[in-house]
């Protein structure tokens, strides 16, 4: 496929980052002792270059299709200015949670962001059975600095109206609306499961309930142009670090905001509820029935301390006159409901859909079964019952009943 700009490769990041000043000064280009490509997302390169005193910087590259694919898929290289954008706008809003940019090239579309080889990806953690506590409030209170700072509560008129058309994403939003509401129940030829599993993926195809609340999902998704979300916050999206030989997390950092536009607050949720349930289902499959409970227990960590930043932030809302304290009940009250809808879409699409996690690939064929299974149904059962009782302990205590009960051997 031609393109017009050329991609970094191990050989030419000591150049690049040679040329930039801002990069120059973090990292000794003339004394590299490793660059590294890391990337193992679905979309884009990923470097890390260190110099020999421990030094180090991370330079992302957005190609123009997507990664895992192939150029088959072509995809917009434009993805890593909203990235870079919303990396810049959140950090102030929610300080010491997201990644630092250092540097951005618009014109080969690359990234520079500071190392953080000290930290893991939460889900690479999590699938090792490793507990990073106090993450889950963390990200929590991040979607809340942003939900605050980038929705019209925060921002006044004519600003939120420029930074809107400034994060118009359409192409990243068509990927979210196809693989996460509309194919896990249509099938656009993306989707695969398990011999084993064909039957559960056609329950939820054929479910009418479902597919009418993925409808609404989706509608919510395209049209409730709330705040500037990150619109991909699952766990690979998150670093984190605890020092050796602890569970205490002392270093959370947000990253990979690249499908960032303006949309619904409880996406964002919904995908932190999802991915907390997609590595309890994992605990649960590996018989590690305590560790599956702490990791649905993320689930109304993070929706407390959301909630506690939210409200610790509502006196500074730009026009108290008519958004009071009804108001706030009212929008804390449908933000719960939505996260039940959107973590049942980003459930459903990780177990049927093109891109899988790997928490639950990497089981054996005969333990993914039964937590494939008991994800699809925590979906389905989530969209019946969300409207009785939205809050996110009946979430975890839904989701760990169903678990438990589609256990299957190895
Ligand atoms: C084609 S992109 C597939 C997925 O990768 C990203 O992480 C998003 O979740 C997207 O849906
Ligand atoms: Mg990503």
């Amino acid at each position: 496929m031609a393109h017009d700009y050329e991609f970094l490769t191990v050989d030419t990041i000591a150049d690049y980052v040679r040329g930039v000043p801002a990069l120059a000064q973090r990292v000794d280009a003339d004394d590299l002792v490793s660059v590294d490509e890391i990337g193992d997302g679905n979309l884009n390169l990923v470097f890390v270059a260190k110099d020999s005193g421990g030094r180090g910087v991370c330079l992302k590259q957005a190609l123009p299709y997507v990664r895992m694919v192939g150029e088959g898929w072509p995809m917009t290289p434009e993805r890593a200015r909203f990235e870079a954008t919303s990396l810049q706008i959140h950090g102030p809003l929610a300080p010491g949670l997201v990644s630092e940019v250092l540097h951005f090239d618009n014109d080969r579309h690359v990234i520079a962001l500071e190392d953080l080889s000290d930290h893991t990806v939460w889900r690479t953690a999590l699938n090792e059975g490793r507990m990073h506590d106090g993450a889950a409030a963390a990200v929590g209170r991040y979607v809340a600095g942003v939900a605050m700072g980038t929705s019209a509560l925060g921002l006044e008129r004519e600003e939120l109206a420029r930074r809107l058309a400034d994060s118009v994403n359409p192409q990243l939003c068509q990927i979210t609306e196809d693989l996460v509401f509309t194919e896990p129940v249509v099938d656009a030829g993306r989707n695969s499961v398990l011999p084993a599993n064909e039957p559960d993926a056609a329950e939820l195809a054929g479910d009418e309930e479902f597919v009418t609340a993925m409808g609404r999902a989706k509608w919510l998704f395209m049209t409730k142009a709330e705040a500037l979300i990150h619109g991909d916050l699952h766990t690979g999206s998150v670093m984190v670090r605890s020092p050796e030989g602890t569970t205490e997390c002392d270093s959370v950092r947000v990253f990979d905001s690249e499908f960032a536009f303006y949309g619904p607050v409880a996406f964002d949720l919904g995908a932190l509820w999802a991915n907390y349930t997609i590595a309890a289902a994992r605990a649960y499959a590996l018989g590690e029935d305590e560790r599956a409970q702490w990791a649905l227990g993320l689930i109304t960590q993070t929706w407390d301390a959301f909630e506690a930043e939210f409200r610790r932030r509502w006196p500074d809302r730009l026009d108290p006159r008519v958004w009071r304290e009804p108001f706030l009940e009212e929008l804390l009250a449908t933000w719960q409901q939505e996260a039940w809808l959107f973590a049942a879409a980003k459930m459903s699409r990780r177990i049927v859909g093109a891109a899988k996690t790997t928490d639950i690939e990497t089981l054996p064929e005969g333990l993914r079964e039964g937590a494939a299974r008991g994800v699809l149904r925590t979906a389905r059962q989530g969209v019946g019952e969300y409207l009785s009782d939205s809050s996110p302990k009946a979430f975890l205590t839904m989701a760990g009943d169903i678990l438990v009960s589609t256990k299957t051997a190895s």
